[in-house]
């Protein structure tokens, strides 16, 4: 069984090209002009691109008391509805949990996934057996990013021996670390004097998170990432602090990545303000929303390269969940969705204004992070031998985003009432048609995990601290991690 995507232009983040491809065994065959197949696509009019990789979601995550709404199954059809073919969810140890247990978790909630999908691994705690399991995880599980919340304190937080500790076991096994850049001490305090003054309400969520906390975060990684002799990516920038941070790094050479989320590029902190309680907590996140210089910021590190990739870090919570932080925000789940939407949004508000071109809109939603995470290009690219995860995108389709006509399992969307132009005419995993037309036809558990080898050839430039090696135990300096 062969399938023929006919008559569209392709678009990779080199090149823009119009030419026919062929899918074999989900697989691309072959690309050239007048192509045949047993069956045929009609992508007149539309871009062939690599469909979407998000590099940050957290699926049926148990957090703040609950779990997040979107699991394995709504969450993956969203993202295909949305021209995404791949996701990459954390894998969360439980306070004293082991890693390969936790992998265990992962593998049960993701056995209904519709797309491939891959694990990120948190480090939550700092011993033996973390030190030990790193490297089964890394050379037998194919999982070769380990993320470090920096914020969070008293739950997923870890401190800055444990992380530094971390740094250098990656360093050893040719791993990359991954930061949530807030200061989590600081996060604390803001939120204890917020409560006390009787701000209880969602904006001090905002007050309590303000960028600087982020760019404190974000510098302290980047060090501490170069006295490990580790590459860095930081997930979720959200601000002009953290940014500088990044292109301060990289114009020294230091190889650093920054992730900023559609939210950050679109919405702003004005939805914390003069809105009801509701529409507020359904928008509180971790980093918060900014103001438009920031966002501002955010576009031109995209422009210029200094920001690599779009993600979503798709976390999503009913408004009855977001009610638990009635009387206190600190208890509103912290999450925003997006997977449906960030391809659609990124590129009505990217390409359609100028601000990027269809090339670089391929490089940040696909590409680039299929390169960082060391699945290029077997995903992330238009080549002959790739996996067949494809978007044939309608850049004329129109619609405007509601909570009625989404995917995702919960009860509004934080883009409601958002025009986008381009949309997915069909989106192919593996070789699959799984949306035609908009309308869905995947299968659950039809997703693949993909294994990510440890990508040496990031790290040769780093050798500067070699010789720090990794310790197998440390004091905490901190108070103990006690769950989420
Ligand atoms: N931020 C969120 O808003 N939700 C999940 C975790 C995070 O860091
Ligand atoms: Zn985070
Ligand atoms: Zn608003
Ligand atoms: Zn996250």
């Amino acid at each position: 069984m062969s399938t023929v995507i006919r008559n569209g232009t392709i678009v990779t983040a080199d090149l823009t090209y119009k030419a026919d491809v062929l899918i074999e065994d989900g697989r691309i065959a072959q690309i050239g002009q007048g192509l045949g197949g047993d069956d045929e696509i009609d992508a007149t009019g539309c871009y062939v691109m690599p469909g979407g990789i998000d590099p940050h979601t957290h699926l049926e995550m148990p957090f703040m008391g609950t779990y997040s709404a979107d699991n394995f199954d709504s969450g993956t059809q969203a993202a295909l509805a949305g021209g995404t073919t791949m996701v990459v969810d954390f894998a969360l140890p439980d306070p004293g949990q082991g890693l390969l247990d936790a992998i265990k978790r992962w593998d049960n909630k993701s056995a209904q996934a519709h797309c491939d999908y891959s694990f990120h691994m948190a480090i939550t705690w700092w011993g033996e057996q973390v030190f030990d399991e790193m490297a089964q995880v890394v050379r037998e599980r194919g999982i070769n990013t380990f993320k470090h919340f920096m914020a969070y304190k008293g739950a997923l937080m870890v401190n800055d021996d444990e992380m530094f500790a971390s740094f250098r076991r990656c360093a050893e096994l040719g791993a990359i670390p991954l930061v949530h850049a807030e200061n989590g001490d600081v996060v604390a305090d803001l939120q204890r004097k917020l409560m006390d003054e009787g701000n209880t309400g969602p904006e001090g969520h905002a007050y309590s998170r303000p960028p600087q906390v982020e760019g404190e975060a974000t510098n302290r990684a980047i060090m501490i990432a170069d006295m490990a002799g580790v590459p860095l990516y930081v997930v979720h920038v959200s601000c002009e602090e953290s940014h500088e941070a990044i292109r301060r790094a990289k114009q020294a050479g230091k190889r650093v990545w920054g992730e900023p989320l559609i939210q950050h590029l679109l919405l702003d902190e004005g939805e914390y303000f003069n809105h009801d309680w509701d529409h507020s907590a359904r928008r509180v996140m971790s980093p918060p929303f900014r103001n438009k210089q920031h966002q501002d910021s955010l576009w031109a590190g995209l422009a210029s390269g200094t920001l690599s990739v779009v993600a979503t870090d798709h976390c999503a919570f009913t408004t009855d969940q977001k009610r638990y932080g009635v009387g206190d925000f600190t208890k509103i789940p912290n999450g925003t969705g997006g997977l449906e939407d960030r391809l659609p949004l990124l590129w009505t508000y990217g390409v359609a204004t100028g601000r990027l071109t269809p090339n670089e809109f391929v490089a940040a939603t696909s590409t680039n992070i299929a390169k960082i995470l060391n699945i290029y290009p077997r995903k992330g690219a238009v080549l002959v031998g790739a996996d067949a995860d494809l978007v044939v995108w309608d850049p004329e389709k129109e619609k405007t985003i509601t909570a009625g006509g989404q995917v995702s399992a919960i009860d509004y969307n934080v883009f409601e009432g958002i025009a986008v132009k381009g949309l997915p005419r069909f989106t192919l995993s593996r070789g699959r048609v799984v949306v035609n037309d908009g309308k869905l036809q995947s299968t659950p558990g039809a997703g693949r995990f993909v294994k990510r080898p440890p990508n040496q050839s990031v790290h040769t430039a780093l050798s500067t601290w070699k010789g720090l090696t990794a310790p197998r135990k440390v004091e905490r300096t901190g108070i103990p991690a006690s769950g989420v």
